[in-house]
């Protein structure tokens, strides 16, 4: 398949060591049917960790290069250590990336490396969404999390989809952009769509996009 200029983004995925880079990266070329199965850091079988020396550490040492077809769209995908010992590895991926996607983790909010990865997106203007992983914790709190990424990087952190149940029970996420709600089955699988779920009375939702 051949692709020209304007179907093409360069996307780095950057973020404290252990947030889920990886495990982002991953899940993301096995949606867009790159992989037929997904491998995970612990077995040592991921596309991006493919080195002796990550299967030993456990993490990512090395900026990686993955490719997916998404739609009409080719999207190079940069996964980076989170290690501020491989900064070096993060500053060459921004200054070819398109998009950078700050990963945080739930389960810890917002923390002091992601603070550093913003001063390098700041200083190359990269546009940047913010994802926040590990929803499916015991621990996750994602309006905690949320709260500390508006307090530490301003009002232009705007959630534009947002889960309905964090924590063990987690199944199901709103997309307020295209007002609907993914609801992911027991066992994996595609999501399946439902209609945006409406609060009965103003502000009985427990995480809203913009109260
Ligand atoms: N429960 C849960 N665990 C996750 C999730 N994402 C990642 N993990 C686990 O978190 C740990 C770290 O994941 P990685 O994907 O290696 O994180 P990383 O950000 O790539 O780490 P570095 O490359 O070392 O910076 C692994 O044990 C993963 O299995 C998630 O969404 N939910
Ligand atoms: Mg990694």
């Amino acid at each position: 398949m051949s692709f020209d200029s304007k179907q093409i983004r360069n996307v780095v995925l950057l973020g404290h060591s252990g947030v889920g880079k990886t495990t982002l990266a991953e899940a993301m070329l096995f949606e867009g049917g790159e992989i037929s199965r997904r491998g995970s850091v612990e077995e040592g079988n991921t596309v991006s960790d493919y080195t002796d020396l990550e299967h030993e550490r456990g993490g990512s040492l090395f900026a990686s290069l993955e490719h997916v077809s998404w739609k009409d769209s080719k999207i190079n995908l940069i996964d980076t250590p989170g290690l501020d010992d491989f900064i070096g590895e993060v500053v060459s991926a921004l200054r070819v990336a398109t998009t950078a996607v700050l990963v945080h983790n739930a389960r810890s909010g917002v923390e002091v490396g992601a603070e550093l990865l913003w001063e390098y997106i700041e200083t190359f203007d990269t546009p940047a969404i913010f994802v926040i992983n590990q929803i499916d914790h015991e621990k996750a709190d994602f309006d905690a999390t949320l709260e500390q990424a508006i307090a530490r990087f301003g009002n232009k952190v705007m959630p534009f989809q947002y889960p309905l149940n964090p924590g063990l029970g987690f199944n199901s996420i709103i997309d307020a952009l295209r007002m609907v709600m993914y609801y992911f089955p027991n066992g994996g699988g595609k999501p399946e769509k439902h209609p945006f779920p409406m609060p009965k009375k103003r502000g009985q939702m427990k995480c809203t996009a913009s109260s």
